[in-house]
């Protein structure tokens, strides 16, 4: 096996060992909102940093949980662009759009926030909010650097 199919093989093992890339344990992160006004991607940076990632929603159970954490403010979570992903590259059935949105207004809207209403919307991702991040349930081998 020559060195170059080595590595084909290293990865094709990588990639078929973590199929569902965040998504294996739906209901069992951990949420927890930072009350600090940051941009998407310093925000993600944060929860990274800080915790797993950038919030992650697969669910109603999961959506509930992340409305409980906070009361009249707009925040970050971490589903951007499209075609729309999770922060660590995933894709997911579960959205709570609001019913104009995902609208690109301007052509520059590329990342969600949740609302005071708790519907989503997609939004500028320079603009500063607090955010949603959790702990749990992301392989770390599925997270990547992403540009926005
Ligand atoms: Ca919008």
């Amino acid at each position: 096996m020559t060195r170059f199919s080595q590595l084909m093989f290293f990865h094709l093992v990588i990639w078929v060992s973590s199929p569902s890339c965040g998504s294996a344990l739906p209901g069992q992160k951990n949420y927890t909102l930072v009350n600090i006004r940051m941009t998407w991607e310093d925000a993600r940076s944060y929860c990274r940093q800080h915790y797993t990632d950038l919030a992650m929603i697969e669910d109603e159970t999961e959506d509930s949980a992340v409305s409980s954490l906070y009361p009249g403010a707009h925040v970050w979570i971490g589903l951007y662009r499209e075609p729309w992903r999770w922060s660590d590259g995933s894709h997911s059935n579960f959205t709570n759009w609001q019913s104009t949105s995902p609208d690109s207004y301007g052509q520059n809207q590329h990342c969600t926030r949740e609302q005071t209403t708790y519907l989503w919307n997609d939004v500028p991702c320079i603009d500063k909010l607090p955010f949603i991040c959790h702990r749990g349930s992301h392989d770390p081998q599925c997270q990547r650097q992403l540009t926005i």
